[in-house]
């Protein structure tokens, strides 16, 4: 890797309570340097893809980090992903992504990424991690915590310590590298193989996933033939039977 990389300077703001913490970086990011960390202890706005909600009471980690790679590119999703990924492991959490935007472990959703950004001048890369909060009762049978993997509260300014090094990390090979992010983001992705159900604004597609491409994309084998399907406001299901 090249020795002109700027290390990244973290700067962290810590909020109790924030509507999202990726609106509060947003209204920020213009006059913020790279490396502005926006946490909450609790959010109570907290926001998926598509206006859908995120469930985030006191105990998990939210929060969003500025970044200004001078381009919205969607395989920054990537490096929130690893490096959830890589912080799990540093807990003893074996994990992968479920393309585009989660983490999964134990066949649950453990983390889910949200970028969100502004042309040239800065992305804000949102992570939530259920760490010790208990997962609303809806979502019991698709949501887990670390805690209830791991039997121990750790507490989540631990897990911020952990996983922002990994962040600077997978931005850096993203930036200098993105072929080598795209290989581990295929290497952690488990969906390869699998039949899934990709649900677009336009409709559904049901087809087995090949491959990640380099661009961030996914490759479906369908019965009308290979579809390349953009990282966007897709769902994925998976699909026992066709
Ligand atoms: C995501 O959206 O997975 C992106 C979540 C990003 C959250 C972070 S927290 C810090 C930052 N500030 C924000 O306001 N957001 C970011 P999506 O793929 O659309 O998934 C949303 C779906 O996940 C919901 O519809 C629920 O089904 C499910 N869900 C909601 N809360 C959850 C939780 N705490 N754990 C697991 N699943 C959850």
């Amino acid at each position: 890797m090249g020795d002109n990389f700027r290390k990244i300077e973290w700067q962290i703001i810590r909020l109790e309570e924030v509507d999202s913490t990726n609106e509060y970086a947003k209204r920020i990011a213009e006059t913020s340097p790279e490396g502005t960390v926006v946490v909450a202890r609790r959010q109570i706005a907290g926001k998926g893809r598509k206006g859908r909600s995120w469930a985030s009471p006191k105990g998990g980690l939210w929060l969003s980090v500025i970044l200004k790679p001078g381009r919205v590119d969607p395989r920054l999703v990537f490096v929130g992903a690893l490096a959830v990924v890589d912080m799990l492991a540093d807990f003893g959490i074996s994990s992968g992504i479920k393309w585009p935007n989660d983490v999964w472990a134990a066949g649950k959703k453990i983390a889910g990424i949200l970028t969100e950004g502004k042309g040239s001048e800065y992305v804000v890369l949102g992570i939530g991690i259920n760490v010790n909060n208990l997962v609303p009762e809806e979502l019991r049978e698709s949501a887990v915590s670390m805690f209830e993997l791991l039997g121990t509260k750790i507490p989540p300014e631990r897990v911020l310590e952990r996983l922002l090094p990994h962040i600077s990390g997978w931005y850096r090979v993203f930036l200098e590298r993105p072929d080598l992010l795209m290989g581990k983001v295929r290497e952690k992705t488990f969906i390869l193989g699998g039949t899934v159900r990709v649900i677009q604004d336009e409709g559904e597609l049901i087809g087995r996933a090949i491959d990640i491409l380099d661009d961030g994309s996914l490759l479906l084998e369908t019965s009308s033939g290979l579809r390349r399907v953009v990282y966007g406001d897709v769902s994925l299901r998976f699909v026992e039977h066709i």
